[in-house]
């Protein structure tokens, strides 16, 4: 029978850059604007056949949605095996929101042997036609700043929301023994 292994990713960047719409369209396939922010629990989840051998669940946390809770995102982010880090198109300032979001989960969390969990990139509201995307700019940023990898996408549209978690979970599933 099928290997059966749940991974714990967080989902943070900075307010309504779309979080909640990405999760959403990746679990339910459903883009509501209508039904505004939150899911209403800490995380939901999605099963993925990977393999014959490996049958994936991604628990994907929405980590803003507790900031009403107060500094207890710390909490949040306990045995988080990656993250994924949003930023907006139509605001390239969450792009440096990002950064911090990234140095305060490393503070909280890392792998079993001690290095940075992967931290993956996405660039959403690609659709939009105030999204400004410099692709070169964004390879730059993803390789100095030590993201796996960055995708532009858009809930809104569908766009690469599966690639960007296939890759994650093939990341995950990588990192073997660190985990
Ligand atoms: P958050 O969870 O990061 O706070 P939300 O963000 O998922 O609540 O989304 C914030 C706003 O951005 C919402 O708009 C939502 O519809 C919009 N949005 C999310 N993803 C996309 C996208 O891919 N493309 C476009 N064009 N818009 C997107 P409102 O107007 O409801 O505040």
């Amino acid at each position: 029978s099928a290997q059966k292994i749940v991974f714990k990713v967080l989902v943070v960047g900075d307010f309504a850059v779309g979080k909640t719409s990405i999760i959403k369209r990746y679990v339910q396939n459903v883009f509501n604007p209508l039904y505004k922010l939150t899911i209403g629990v800490d995380f939901l989840e999605k099963t993925v056949d990977w393999d014959q051998q490996t049958r994936v669940t991604l628990q994907l946390w929405d980590v803003a949605a507790n900031e009403r809770f107060g500094h207890m995102t710390s909490v949040y982010y306990k045995n988080a095996i990656a993250a994924i880090i949003v930023a907006d198109l139509e605001r390239p300032a969450t792009l440096e929101t990002a950064l911090k979001w990234k140095e305060d989960i490393n503070e909280v969390v890392s792998l079993a042997d001690g290095t940075p969990i992967p931290f993956l990139l996405l660039a959403n509201k690609v659709d939009s036609e105030d999204a400004s995307l410099d692709r070169e700019y964004l390879n730059q940023f993803t390789k100095e700043k030590g993201f796996i990898q960055w995708f532009d996408t858009s809930a809104k549209q569908n766009v690469n929301i599966d690639k960007a978690m296939t890759l994650l979970i093939q990341t995950i599933l990588d990192l073997g023994d660190k985990i």
